[in-house]
């Protein structure tokens, strides 16, 4: 009788041992182009593991115990993003405090790390909720603040007028208050900022050089950003005081065809310019109507176009013309200057806004085909000659933009510019749950930075869910005395957006306890920048751009010697199931721990990363599960019987499962290179067949399966140490140096190939053998020799004799 797979003890038994090891100990001494760091973002500690969590971390586990097995020195740290609005919510459910809510959430991850085989380095984890790390925090947003990239200022906000607090724009449903249905106002509040914007241009450039970096991020980050040339133009107003519109265009060439303009409801000059029209009142109610319409919903690109007319005009400094001015939901008045001039004939935008309210439209730029575009419902948005348009006519549109450009200038009346659609990131909070903003306002003083950090979220606090700033009404935090004067002041009562904590977490994992400084300079200089970074698609934008904007900063403060943080990034996919992302919500998550229950460990990392490439999602399935812990046992069975009591191999014979063995080895290490795991993982199950169909010869098999082991064991470890110590070996089977192959062994075998056209030979190639039909076919094709002779003929048949022959039948 064959000894059981006891999954259950075997992994509990590894995972205490490797952690009283120190098995992601970070080294403290390494050498020059030892170092490797390998990241995964930091678990939010809102919950506990999810699926897609235990996926994502499968995958960063594997790359770091493979980079270990070939000799880099890691630093593999992990810790917790543990401040945030969930806990205040929590607080307010269920009555628990937050900071006991979030210990508890703790407790629970760290549990299912280990249970998953990730033995971090427990000592060296670090908190964005504790004081010490949070001073740190703080220390950088006063740096910021000293350098002027963080300020205050008066911003709209969503504001339920009953709870007393700005809501996020998914708090706001049909223009109401999600919590108490009151009618969310816009009200302006004092809040904080970090100017991102004067990075945009380092931003967009730093993308250019992450060749590291999936392109699709890269993409999202650069739409994000949004920059887009033009020039700025300035249209007098009819019968004003003087006073100019200014507008954004990226279509300069086209001014002779703005037939009318509009401001964005919250433009600041249209109460003056309304004030007295008989318009004037019909205008109001729309910009009020406006003002109380989610923004997101009105920049929608399908939401409906809606305006009024002021009852205004403004000139055409082109063509002399008065023309409308118009307010309209689509024109935003955060883009651009506010406000634009409406060309309807070559913006479709502008087309339908025209239609619908009859104004008039008029082209500028006419087709190189000669013919003028026909209008009735769609733009003419391509390139062409201009028309209609003084003495640019006949200037090819690109042309005209740029004449028009310089003679605006000439005049005085424009210049070019570029616009982004990055706005500032606003990172004050009305939440308890966050790193307090260290800052005390002083009636004399202005703002004055708190003389001593931490500043201290004190415990002691009412949360209702409603209501101003929770830290507003603990009396003892908000009065302090001036740091500078000594008058008596007021602490600021926001905390910061949990997107600052994690802006430079990574930087303090180089020394964690470091007591001097947020990060530790000489650490830093050893282990940064992140070379391998790993973490979900939906962090695209916000947590990546606002890490990289951090670099930047600190970089130009001279704090870091490197301007981008993570050399590498690795964004894998979702689990779904039924199609449909996991959620609790929704009902269709698979609980992480009660999988680990079923099946262990080793099982559970093999289905998530065989199932599909990791940067794809991958569909749950239960018999996939299964087919992975069948395929264990099969080793496991396997290796039972042949490593307690199988003869050593004696004559070195090569025989074709070690030439397999070898080819699997070169497969499976370039595999992980590119981060391949599902068909790394395919060609060694293969192995492992073709090791069964040898069983009963087992001298070569002994060193096939003990290959295996080692193949498998970044991916399966426990199972992995478990038989390389019942082989007899001492050592960790995690610490053997990653196997090589034989180069000349590991060779494919080729074999040659003839090509027939109508049964005559014409072309022989060589080929690895056993390729597919497909394959054959496609490399006879593109032969020099056969697109000669079959060209402008019609292929009738081919046929394929694998490993053979090809006959094309013309
Ligand atoms: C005249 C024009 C003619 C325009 C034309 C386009 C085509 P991107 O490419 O996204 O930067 N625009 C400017 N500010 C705006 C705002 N605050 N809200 C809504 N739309 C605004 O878009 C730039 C174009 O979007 C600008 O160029 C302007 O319309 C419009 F044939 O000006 B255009
Ligand atoms: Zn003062």
């Amino acid at each position: 009788m064959i000894e059981e797979y006891d999954f259950v003890k075997i992994e509990s038994k590894w995972q205490d041992r490797w952690v009283r090891d120190g098995f992601y100990k970070t080294p403290s001494k390494v050498d020059a182009g030892e170092k490797h760091y390998i990241l995964d973002m930091f678990a939010y500690t809102s919950g506990s593991m999810h699926m897609g969590n235990a996926r994502t971390y499968t995958i960063c586990d594997v790359l770091a115990r493979y980079r270990k097995r070939q000799g880099y020195k890691l630093l593999h740290p992990t810790g917790w993003d543990a401040f945030g609005l969930p806990a205040d919510m929590a607080a307010v459910k269920h009555g628990v405090h937050p900071s006991d809510w979030t210990d508890g959430n703790i407790v629970r991850w760290r549990q299912q790390f280990m249970r998953l085989g990730m033995p971090f380095d427990w000592d060296a984890e670090i908190a964005t909720c504790r004081p010490d790390y949070y001073r740190w925090t703080q220390w950088l947003f006063l740096k910021f603040f000293e350098k002027g990239l963080a300020y205050r200022k008066y911003a709209d906000g969503n504001w339920c007028p009953s709870c007393q607090t700005v809501l996020a724009n998914e708090q706001v449903i049909d223009e109401k208050c999600e919590r108490c249905d009151s009618v969310v106002e816009q009200k302006s509040l004092n809040q904080w900022f970090f100017r991102i914007t004067a990075y945009a241009d380092r931003l967009l450039e730093g993308l250019d050089r992450l060749d590291g970096w999936p392109e699709k991020v890269k993409v999202m980050q650069r739409n994000w950003i949004g920059r887009s040339e033009g020039a700025e133009l300035l249209f007098s107003i009819k019968d004003g005081n003087g006073e100019k519109i200014k507008v954004f265009t990226t279509r300069p060439d086209t001014v002779y065809g703005a037939t009318y303009m509009i401001l964005s409801p919250e433009h600041p000059m249209l109460p003056d310019l309304m004030a007295g029209t008989d318009h004037g009142p019909s205008a109001a109610t729309f910009i009020e109507r406006m003002r109380r319409t989610d923004k997101t919903e009105r920049e929608a690109a399908d939401a409906e176009k809606e305006g009024a007319f002021t009852g205004r005009y403004a000139i055409n400094p082109f063509t002399g013309q008065e023309i409308p001015i118009w307010t309209a939901n689509y024109v935003l008045m955060d883009y651009g200057t506010g406000a634009i001039m409406a060309v309807p004939a070559h913006d479709q935008r502008d087309l339908d806004f025209a239609r619908k309210y009859g104004l008039p439209v008029k082209t500028v730029v006419q087709p190189n085909t000669g013919k003028m575009p026909t209008l009735p419902d769609e733009a003419y948005v391509g390139s062409g000659c201009m028309v209609n348009s003084g003495e640019f006519d006949c200037l090819p549109n690109g042309e005209a933009a740029e004449a028009i450009t310089k003679y605006a200038e000439s005049k005085g009346i424009g210049k070019e510019a570029v616009s982004y659609r990055l706005r500032d990131w606003c990172i004050s909070r009305q939440r308890y749950w966050g790193t307090p903003v260290p800052i005390i306002h002083c009636d004399r003083c202005g703002m004055v930075p708190a003389d001593e950090l931490p500043v201290e979220l004190p415990r002691n606090v009412k949360l209702t869910g409603t209501g101003p700033s929770p830290l507003s009404l603990v009396e003892d935090f908000v009065n302090v005395s001036c740091p500078k004067c000594g008058g008596s002041a007021k602490r600021d009562t926001d905390t910061l957006d949990t997107f600052v904590c994690s802006s430079w977490y990574f930087l303090r994992f180089a020394n964690p306890h470091y007591t001097k400084a947020p990060f530790d300079d000489k650490s830093v200089k050893k282990w940064l920048p992140v070379d391998q970074y790993f973490g979900g698609i939906e962090h695209a934008i916000l947590h990546l751009m606002y890490a990289r904007f951090f670099t930047k900063a600190l970089f130009d403060m001279g704090l870091v010697d490197f301007d981008e943080p993570f050399t590498r990034l690795f964004t894998p996919g979702m689990v779904t199931k039924d199609g449909r992302k996991m959620s609790k919500s929704k009902g269709n998550a698979v609980d992480v721990d009660e999988m680990l229950s079923k099946y262990g460990a080793d099982t559970l990392r093999l289905f998530v990363l065989f199932a599909g490439p990791p940067e794809k999602d991958l569909e749950w399935s239960n018999k996939g599960m299964e087919g992975m812990h069948r395929f264990l046992k099969r080793l496991w069975r396997l290796c039972i019987k042949l490593l307690t009591d199988a003869p050593e191999r004696i004559d070195k014979d090569i025989s074709d499962v070690i030439r397999r063995m070898h080819r699997t080895i070169r497969k499976v290490t370039e595999e992980i290179e590119r981060i391949h795991f599902n068909t790394a993982i395919s060609s060694i199950i293969e192995l492992l067949n073709a090791a069964y169909a040898q069983e009963n010869d087992p001298k070569d098999v002994i060193e096939v399966v003990e290959t295996i082991i080692l193949l498998l064991s970044p991916f399966a470890p426990h199972i992995t140490e478990e038989l390389w110590h019942r082989r007899g070996h001492p050592d960790s089977v995690h610490e053997q140096p990653w196997p090589e192959f034989d180069a000349e062994m590991a060779k494919e075998e080729e074999t040659t190939v003839v090509i027939q056209i109508n049964g005559k030979l014409r072309d022989r190639i060589v080929v690895p053998a056993g390729m597919t039909e497909d394959e054959i076919k496609e490399i006879a094709l593109a032969r020099e020799r056969v697109k000669q002779r079959i060209e402008g003929k019609k292929i009738d048949q081919i046929i394929v004799v694998p490993d053979k022959l090809v006959n094309i039948v013309v």
